[in-house]
């Protein structure tokens, strides 16, 4: 009788041990899943009619991102290039415009005012894709973000991000 006991008791503890170790490397796999803290991913997109698909954006202070930001149209670069760059929230974005839309020779982007760009994806082609990976602001607020080829912006090429 003693001896039933016993081996009752020794196949617990062994299903008890197996249960745990077969659970051991499950947990491990759920709290790894999370870990990837890579950058988060914001599509944008653009094509012919001069506008973002996405014109409100909203991060934590810090947050890593990593905007994709594709020219969908099919008009060439040289009449209908598309841009995604994001000002500073001191920045006079129409003063800012203005200066780059005049900038050719520096794919629309002024050199002498990059303190005023926080990140940019360059002017692209049509079926073009580009992309930037940059921390938000630290300071809760708006940043916009434009699109700087000639005219773009006034036409309404231009988008928020909220950092709160
Ligand atoms: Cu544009």
């Amino acid at each position: 009788m003693k001896k039933i006991t016993f081996s009752v008791l020794t196949l617990m503890a062994l299903i008890g041990a197996g249960c745990g170790q077969s659970s051991q490397p499950a947990t491990t796999a759920a709290a790894a899943t999370p870990a990837p803290s890579g950058p988060r991913e914001i599509d944008i997109s653009a094509n012919d009619t001069m506008k973002y698909d996405i014109t409100a954006i909203s991060a934590s202070p810090g947050e890593s991102l990593k905007v994709v930001f594709t020219n969908a149209g099919t008009i060439p670069k040289e009449v209908m290039g598309h841009n995604w760059v994001l000002l500073n929230s001191n920045v006079d974005v129409t003063s800012f415009d203005t200066a780059a839309s005049a900038a050719k020779d520096t794919n629309y982007i002024p050199a002498d005012r990059a303190a005023d760009i926080i990140a940019k994806v360059d002017i692209l082609g049509p079926r073009k894709s580009g992309e930037v990976e940059f921390k938000a602001p630290t300071t809760p607020g708006q940043y916009t973000f434009i699109c700087t080829f000639p005219a773009h912006f006034q036409a309404g090429m231009h988008g928020i991000l909220t950092v709160k």
